[in-house]
């Protein structure tokens, strides 16, 4: 493969891939590292002008690591074996600086075209390739695209009145200003307060001079316990070799719990057990921070309603011990369990949006429906993102009736396994709608290299996920998460948190090990489900 051609203008014709992936984070690395030994001309085109993702994305104040950094990184050796975290949860210059060193270790870059965004891919049935266009002209031809734009890459901004009259600064979080964006002394409002809007307004609260929080549904938030990892000397080389042990067995743990982390729920359901074993346990989650107390607790807290009240009743109490208004802590932990955020300063005001909704946007500040008008000088939405599928309907995709993937998926996203859709073959997606998302990405990874190398030893041209087994698949997603509370929460996991966008489990919620199998079983039968020739 001619590498020049990527120092090239891009308005030059490239020659032939077998493998295009688009993506750059994650999930693009990984498959890259691992396609590399098959001797396949394999190429990523990154829209951003560094590798990393959404940690080259996601730079507003506070942005970190909301997982135990263990198992928040690749589980290869050659990774980790030279790599030390000095906080338990990574900032995001942490994770720029991780990437880095994978790039070191994997000499990834060589086959990494930076700031190419690709703009449309078109099925070409006669070649049984697709043909995909970059926002800056350049064309490739390519056997396999595999799309790992990330399951939150596509920021949303809500269409608020008036917004391109705001004189002042206005960022999406996921769109933050490369060189900074001092805070300090500023009027600020943050709209949202998912973990995005959580974090930055954690920051802007210490330095703003006032911070206004517009909050539409309150969000449980655990403190997360932050530690630092200092290892001394003497400790460094006992340090090493516990990792050398204990890393392995992690790393196959984690495809062993539902969750993909390195813990899981205990095996007792929450009323099983005495209300003092309950309260000690939840105490002792508490105190251990992080996703502790919603994940490691009893094994029924996403099945059973009331099993999730008691655990929001133990959070509530928790959180409105920490607020001295009481009007205020109602409207963040409120009785009725929903999410909420618990942070609080003199210099902080919550703006409740179902009481008192924001009407419109002007120079100088936003005005909500009591009249008022918040006076700002940095507007920060914390709005969230297209997620899941938006990534990849992002690209102009059209598949073999011409169709787009947007269209197709515009009433219900159809998938087989969450990695291929029937009517775009050769397509396959890392990450997707229908699988466990962000919880298993090398692993299916690991599935989609499996696919490649079948497809090389045995001259396979052509692969499309049937149309009967994509509705087995849908049924089971379906299935399985009507079973669990996910299917009553209105988030990104469902699609509800974008307008006009279809309302369905976007996740397969049956955990990693179910979903392993699955996929196992698929090739291990010949990649049954799959029209391969
Ligand atoms: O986005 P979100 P995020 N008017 O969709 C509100 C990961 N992540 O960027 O709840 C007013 O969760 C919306 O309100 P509501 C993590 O997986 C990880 O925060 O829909 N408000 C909500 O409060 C996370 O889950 C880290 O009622 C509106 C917020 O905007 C995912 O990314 C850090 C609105 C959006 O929250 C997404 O998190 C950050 C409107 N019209 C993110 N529209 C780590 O630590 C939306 N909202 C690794």
């Amino acid at each position: 493969f001619p590498l020049t051609v990527f120092t090239m203008p891009t308005s030059a014709l490239y020659t032939d891939l077998d493998v295009l992936i688009v993506g750059a984070g994650f999930s693009g690395l990984y498959q890259l590292y691992t396609l590399r030994p098959l001797g396949l001309r394999v190429k990523i085109f990154e829209a951003a002008p560094e590798i990393g993702g959404v940690w080259y994305w996601n730079t507003y104040p506070g942005a970190r690591v909301d997982t135990g950094c263990d198992s928040y990184q690749y589980s290869l050796k050659n990774i980790w074996r030279d790599w030390h975290w000095n906080e338990l949860f990574p900032s995001q210059s942490a994770m720029q600086e991780y990437f880095h060193h994978v790039d070191r270790e994997w000499d990834l870059k060589k086959d990494i075209h930076l700031s190419t965004r690709v703009k449309s891919a078109q099925w070409v049935e006669a070649e049984k390739k697709w043909i995909i266009t970059t926002e800056d002209g350049a064309l490739v031809r390519t056997r396999f695209f595999i799309v790992c734009t990330g399951v939150n890459s596509e920021p949303y901004i809500p269409k608020y009145e008036g917004l391109e009259l705001f004189t002042g600064a206005c960022h999406h979080t996921a769109r933050w200003p490369r060189d900074g964006l001092s805070l300090a002394g500023k009027r600020i409002a943050v709209i949202g307060t998912g973990a995005s809007g959580v974090q930055v307004s954690q920051e802007a609260a210490k330095c703003a001079s006032k911070l206004t929080v517009f909050q539409r549904t309150p969000n449980p938030c655990l403190p997360m316990r932050q530690r630092q990892i200092n290892i001394c000397k003497q400790e460094l080389e006992e340090y090493k070799n516990l990792k050398e042990e204990l890393y392995p067995i992690m790393f196959t743990r984690m495809l062993q719990t539902p969750g993909g982390l390195a813990y899981m729920c205990v095996p007792q359901k929450t009323f099983s057990v005495t209300p003092e074993e309950r309260r000690l346990f939840y105490e002792q989650l508490y105190q251990r921070g992080g996703v502790a107390l919603w994940l490691w607790g009893y094994n029924d807290v996403f099945t059973d309603k009331a099993a999730n009240d008691e655990v929001y009743a133990f959070w509530r109490k928790k959180t409105l011990s920490r607020i001295k208004d009481p009007k205020l802590a109602e409207k963040l932990a409120p009785a009725v369990p929903q999410n909420a955020f618990g942070v609080k300063r003199d210099n902080v005001e919550l703006v409740d949006l179902p009481e008192n909704p924001i009407e419109r946007i002007t120079e100088a500040g936003i005005v909500t429906k009591d009249g008022m008008e918040h006076p700002i000088d940095v507007l920060v939405m914390a709005t969230g993102f297209d997620s899941i599928t938006g990534g990849i309907t992002a690209i102009d995709i059209k598949g073999k009736n011409g169709t787009t993937i947007r269209e197709e998926w515009s009433q219900g996203t159809h998938t087989f396994l969450g990695v291929a859709s029937s009517n775009f073959p050769n397509l396959f997606f890392i990450n997707g709608p229908q699988a466990p998302t962000a919880l298993s990405n090398e692993m299916q990874g690991d599935w989609l290299t499996g696919l490649m190398k079948h497809a090389q030893t045995n001259k396979i041209e052509y692969i499309e996920a049937r149309r009967e087994a994509e509705e087995g698949w849908r049924q089971l997603v379906m299935g399985i998460n009507a079973m669990t509370l996910f299917s009553t929460g209105k988030s990104w996991y469902n699609g509800n948190n974008i307008p006009n966008k279809p309302v369905e489990p976007l996740s397969f919620v049956g955990g990693v090990p179910l979903y392993m199998q699955q996929c196992k079983e698929c090739a291990e039968n010949n990649y049954q489900g799959f029209i391969v020739q």
